[in-house]
């Protein structure tokens, strides 16, 4: 996978949840959506997972899974083009079948470190986080995060209740 800037083309990885309506069916959405468009390639998707609610503990369990994605635009476009496709579906879902949240963040940009009112890349709270480091680590054990690799992350953070919920990768 080309990861040089030299081409103007980045490996941004992305995390991707929900809890409420069809979480799978939600972000299977989004993600065909980001790969049909010509600026971005989703190049490869983790496992699904059933999670248990992090930090606001009461409310249902989540659907969480990762994704790397090739893409030219910068990190704030990529940002936008991922909040509009939220937005899309949350307008659609609410219209049609009652309340569906998907949620996507960028995790990495490539080894870009950024940090504007919108946008801070890494993902600062990526790294305490199971079911962000464990999804992670199944497309990129030896991506670099915070100075240390997926894999090595992975031995420190809670995975506790962390389920897969679809074994093959090509869910989506
Ligand atoms: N923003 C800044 N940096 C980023 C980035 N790297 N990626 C800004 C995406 N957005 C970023 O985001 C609000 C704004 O953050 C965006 O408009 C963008 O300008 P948000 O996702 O609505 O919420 P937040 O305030 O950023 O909080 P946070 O910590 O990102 O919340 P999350 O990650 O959405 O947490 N438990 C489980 N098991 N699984 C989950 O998926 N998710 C949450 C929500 C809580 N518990 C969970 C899960
Ligand atoms: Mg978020």
């Amino acid at each position: 996978m080309n990861t040089s800037p030299e081409d103007g083309l980045y490996v941004a990885a992305l995390g991707l949840g929900g809890n409420i309506g069809d979480p799978p069916a939600a972000m299977a959405e989004a993600l065909r959506q980001l790969d049909a468009r010509g600026d971005c390639r989703v190049a490869a998707v983790s496992r699904l997972y059933s999670t248990p609610p992090w930090g606001k503990t009461d409310q249902a369990d989540f659907f969480n899974c990762c994704a790397l994605v090739e893409t030219r635009l910068d990190p704030e476009d990529l940002l936008e083009v991922c909040l509009s496709i939220e937005r899309a579906m949350k307008r659609v879902r609410l219209k049609r079948w009652g309340p569906r949240i998907i949620d996507i963040d960028i995790l990495t940009y490539g080894p870009r470190e950024l940090k504007t009112s919108k946008l801070e890349v890494p993902h600062p709270r990526m790294t305490e986080r199971g079911f962000v480091i464990k999804p992670l680590a199944d497309v990129a054990p030896d991506l670099v995060v915070k100075g240390r690799m997926v894999r090595d992350w992975l031995q420190d953070v809670d995975t506790v209740g962390i389920k897969v919920a679809e074994e093959s990768q090509d869910w989506w």
